[in-house]
């Protein structure tokens, strides 16, 4: 079939919406139209190239990087099955997770399934037996973002990245807990294992911080600590459980050194959209004894410079950096959990989306983002 897409031609270059072609879905794959697809700073590291190896890296592995098709964080309706496929029937409301889940490896069966095997072809792009049902016009395959591409109308995924939702689900708001949702909520729930009347510091308030904000306030934080320079933020910030807003780490050690009488921050979350190494003193500075860092924020892929810190300190005052993938939360069982506490009311979804675009708009809404404009923007599909 024909559909239209969001694609990368080279790093750097504009997304470029052209109509593709689609094949149907093989065995264990999944076609589905999508109702929106949330606008995640991951897809901007991937056009800038900072998601997968260099070129002469890629060759060697044999890595095809372009053209991609981007965006990991989707929801939609089931349109047609593939051989085999047990747990969703063509009409079903789904959301696509970014981590496939395939229950059976060492990860899943011990309830790690954001660190499913199956996750390990993520930067490679392609269907999970390593071929293309996504192509140019003139016949080109196409990789996926995340194996997902949800910058495309429809696309085909692999059961395994589809969690059935039930039908009375916004299926817009199903598409942010795909990411950005999960990710920020999960590295306060179990990442940082957030304690009542802890004190917490969400250091970056955008799409994946905003929700690290909420887990925090859900585990019962006495103090969530937002620090970003951009004042628009740390505003909303407010609206989704912080305490306290501060425009940069300096202000948050005199904050939390003030509100904690010394005791300062149990857990620091870093949620920005790049990995600045250089902050890592002034992010611990501000860490409790047996306190801990977690890194959910993604670095430029094989970098290895950059980070500076006293590990003398590290030891003697027993602290820790964990970085954190999904949230650390399990797809299938967080999924569905998320989408009812909002329903319940529990938790704000409606509040992240500061902006839709139609696809065609789709490098004005990563121009918003880049400006600090938006806490998510939204693809809405027709
Ligand atoms: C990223 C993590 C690295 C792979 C792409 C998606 N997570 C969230 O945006
Ligand atoms: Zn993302």
């Amino acid at each position: 079939m024909k559909t239209r897409a969001a694609v990368l031609h080279e790093v750097n270059a504009d997304w470029s919406v052209e109509e593709i072609d689609l094949d149907p879905p093989k065995a264990g794959e999944v076609l589905v139209k999508l109702a929106s697809s949330g606008l995640c700073y991951s897809d901007e590291h991937l056009r800038k190239g900072e998601m997968m190896p260099d070129p002469a890296t890629a060759e060697l592995l044999g890595l095809e990087l372009y053209p991609i098709i981007g965006g990991h964080e989707g929801a939609g309706e089931v349109l047609e099955v593939g051989p085999g496929v047990t747990s969703v029937v063509p009409g079903d409301h789904v959301a696509l997770s970014f981590v496939p889940s395939c229950g059976r490896c060492p990860s899943c069966a011990s309830g790690h399934s954001n660190l499913c095997d199956l996750g390990a072809i993520l930067l490679a792009g392609k269907q999970l037996d390593f071929t293309s049902r996504h192509h140019t016009h003139d016949g080109t395959d196409c990789a996926i973002m995340c194996c997902l591409g949800t910058f495309s109308e429809v696309t085909v995924v692999n059961e395994a990245s589809v969690i059935k939702i039930e039908d009375d689900i916004p299926l817009q708001m199903a598409s942010l807990v795909g990411c950005g949702v999960t990710t920020g909520w999960g590295s306060a729930v179990y990442a940082a294992d957030v304690q009542p009347g802890e004190t917490v510091m969400v250091i970056g308030a955008g799409g994946v911080g905003v929700n690290a904000v909420q887990g925090a306030a859900m585990a019962g934080a006495r103090h969530v600590v937002v620090v970003d320079p951009v004042e628009f933020k740390r505003e909303s910030a407010m609206n989704f459980g912080a305490t306290h807003a501060v425009a940069n780490l300096e202000e948050a050690f005199a904050l939390v050194n003030d509100i904690t009488w010394g005791q300062l921050a149990k857990k620091a979350i870093i949620t920005t959209d790049d990995v600045d190494g250089a902050s890592f003193p002034a992010v611990f500075q501000c860490v409790s004894k047996g306190g801990r860092v977690v890194l959910t924020a993604v670095d430029t892929f094989g970098k290895t410079e950059g980070i500076q810190m006293n590990l003398f300190d590290l030891t003697l005052q027993q602290k820790q950096l964990v970085g954190a993938i999904f949230g650390a939360a399990n797809p299938r069982y967080d999924i569905p959990r998320l989408l009812r506490l909002y329903v319940d009311g529990k938790l704000k979804l409606d509040e992240l989306v500061t902006k839709t675009y139609k696809l065609d708009e789709i490098n004005q809404g990563y121009a918003d983002l880049r400006a600090g404009q938006n806490i998510r923007g939204m693809v809405v599909y027709d």
